[in-house]
This record gives structure tokens, C-alpha cells and sequence, in this order.
């Protein structure tokens, strides 16, 4: 029991280093059709950035889908449009799309949890961007900034 509960402490002191320079965030989405967070800071201090997305709703995924996009603000309405078109099982996205500078897949109930690395050389100190989620209708609510220092 006691090498067990070393065992777990060491490990968390391990994954707390690893995130010292927060080189990542966790972004949690709802049935309310909404994230928990309307704002992050990618830090270039950080070669590589992880973002993860949660759902903690109960709604399936053909119903209340989400999935997270970075783009620059500027892209961020014509890759949304673009999106609905594709469907479903593309995950409302034309991921090809080169405005696209990093996307999770789109996960719904049972789905707990997906997440996107990128390189953040893709993203300029100071840059207007944004994330959001391209499920139809969704980016009237499911938007927020992406701060890059
Ligand atoms: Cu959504």
C-alpha cells in the first residue's frame, strides 16, 4: 500500500515537470453547446503544444459533437462554413485545409477526451487567433481566443 502511494506521488512530480512551462491546456466542452474556457496563452517558449479537449456531457457526438479548431481569427468563419458541408464522419472539417494551423477530431458521448500536439513555430508572438468548434451552428458560441506570447 505504502510503495503504491510512492509510487503515484512520483509520478505526478514527473508530469508536473513536464508541464512546468504549461506547454499545454485542457478545454472542457458541454451539452450547453459551449467550452469552459473562453481563453488560453500558447507560450513559444514551448517547441510543442498539447491541447486538450474533454466533454463532459452525455449528449453523443451526431448530436452535440465538438471539436476544437486553431486558426487565425481572420480564417476562422470560412473554415467553419467550409466545415458543415463535409459531414459527419469528416468530422465537419476540411482538414486539408492549410488555414487549419492544428484540430482535434470531434468526440461526443461516451467520448471523454481527445487531444492535438502542434509545433508552435506555426503561430506568431501577438497574432489574433482563435478557437472554436466547427459542429454546425456551434461557432456562435463555442469561440474563444487564443493568446501566443
Ligand atoms: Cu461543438
Amino acid at each position: 500500500m505504502f510503495a503504491k502511494a510512492v509510487a503515484v506521488s512520483l509520478l505526478t512530480l514527473a508530469s508536473a515537470s513536464v508541464f512546468a512551462a504549461e506547454c499545454s491546456v485542457t478545454v472542457d466542452s458541454t451539452d450547453q453547446m459551449s467550452y469552459t474556457s473562453k481563453e488560453f496563452t500558447v507560450d513559444k517558449s514551448c517547441k510543442e503544444f498539447t491541447v486538450k479537449l474533454t466533454h463532459s456531457g452525455n449528449l453523443p457526438k451526431n448530436v452535440m459533437g465538438h471539436n476544437l479548431v486553431i486558426s487565425k481569427t481572420a480564417d476562422m468563419q470560412a473554415i467553419a462554413t467550409e466545415g458543415m458541408s463535409q459531414g459527419l464522419d469528416k468530422d465537419y472539417l476540411k482538414a486539408d485545409n492549410a488555414a487549419i494551423i492544428a484540430h482535434t477530431k470531434m468526440i461526443g458521448a461516451p467520448e471523454k477526451e481527445t487531444e492535438v500536439k502542434f509545433d508552435t513555430s506555426k503561430l506568431e508572438a501577438g497574432g489574433d487567433y482563435s478557437f472554436f468548434c466547427t459542429f454546425p451552428g456551434h461557432i456562435s458560441m463555442m469561440k474563444g481566443k487564443v493568446v501566443v506570447k
